[in-house]
């Protein structure tokens, strides 16, 4: 029996339009986790700007963002959406983490890796640094569970180092190990135009990613010229496995149907591409095209938007300021 109050925390990078893996990765549970859990949701742009931003994109980036999570279903009501900046305990306590978490630890992130490529003498602080502030993200609530796509499931490992650390370091059992929920048919959506590479809004190819903005041709015309081969869908897992772009398509349906991918595979093996994109894109419509409707009409009462983020300010401050000042004791600030 753990003694901390279950609560669950994530974020979403307002670095553009949201995608298809964002959605099923990591939004959808977040919906569901709203059932049964206290859920702390964040638009997290104290991350975006670990790279280039145009600051009036930037704006209107994080408007979309909260604009997706409620349309997407996220009860702004009864949970807290905030923006990053809006609250300093995050900036705050990352300061604290930089300090406790190690560079060799940093040094070992994927995610640092593949954006830093061949450039890692010119890429910010800030993104070698990344994983530190998630860490603040999270901890800064005390929270217990994190819903993420697989992609994160490193950063999540690392957030666990930082508060055992802390722990150890200060002799105290003041942070949770904050667990990762990763689940459901589509924990790595990839590119419709490669599918060994993840789906990701930076990828310079609009059609390796639908958006939930995406009107319902495009989403339809994506699908229908996402790679395949021209052979007809194998019946095998293991022959499914050896085809990245096909088990891409079988998974991202079998999520979309909250099915699992052996049955959704049954369907469809020895039928043609085409009989299976028609029916990923009618599906995908059907789930999309709601949630497009629904950004756009809270895209246009904007004041409306900026009072729920101030509103999820507040309420986001008065569960992260008192724990920031029991922190800021332990390690001896006060
Ligand atoms: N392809 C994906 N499949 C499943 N989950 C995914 N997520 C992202 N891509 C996929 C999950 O979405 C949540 C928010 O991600 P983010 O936008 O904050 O950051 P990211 O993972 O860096 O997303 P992108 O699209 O790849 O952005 P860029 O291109 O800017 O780096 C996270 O829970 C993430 O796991």
């Amino acid at each position: 029996m753990t003694k901390f109050q279950q609560r669950v925390f994530s974020g979403v990078q307002p670095t553009g339009a949201l995608h298809l893996g964002n959605y099923l990765g990591a939004i959808k549970n977040f919906v569901e986790l709203q059932k049964k859990y206290e859920c702390v949701y964040c638009v997290v742009d104290q991350h975006a700007i670990t790279v280039d931003q145009n600051p009036s994109e930037l704006r209107s980036n994080i408007l979309e963002v909260l604009a997706s999570f409620i349309a997407a279903g996220v009860d702004y009501k009864k949970q807290i959406i905030f923006q990053q900046s809006s609250v300093p305990a995050h900036s705050q306590l990352s300061w604290i983490f930089n300090c406790v978490s190690r560079i060799g630890w940093l040094n070992r992130m994927t995610q640092f890796k593949d954006k830093a490529g061949k450039n890692r003498e010119n890429v910010s602080v800030g993104l070698m640094v990344y994983p530190n502030l998630m860490a603040a993200d999270i901890l800064a609530y005390l929270a217990t569970h994190v819903p993420v796509g697989d992609d994160q499931k490193q950063h999540l490992e690392l957030s666990r180092d930082i508060a055992q650390k802390f722990n150890n370091d200060f002799g105290v059992d003041f942070f949770p190990l904050p667990e990762p929920l990763i689940y459901g048919n589509a924990t790595r959506v990839m590119s419709l135009r490669d599918g060994t590479k993840k789906m990701s809004k930076s990828d310079p190819s609009e059609f390796s990613r639908i958006l939930l903005t995406d009107e319902d041709e495009v989403i339809i015309s994506k699908v229908r010229k996402a790679k395949s081969d021209s052979e007809l869908i194998p019946s095998s897992t293991e022959d499914l496995n050896s085809k990245p772009e096909c088990l891409n398509l079988i998974n991202i349906l079998s999520a979309c149907l909250n099915k699992d991918s052996s049955e959704t595979l049954r369907s469809y093996s020895g039928k043609e591409y085409s009989i299976l994109k028609k029916d990923l894109g009618d599906s995908l419509v059907q789930i999309i095209s709601p949630i497009r409707k629904e950004i756009h009409n809270l895209l246009n009462n904007k004041d409306e938007l900026s009072n729920i983020l101030s509103t999820g300010t507040e309420k986001a401050s008065a569960i992260a300021n008192p724990i920031l000042a029991d922190i800021y004791k332990i390690v001896g600030f006060k």
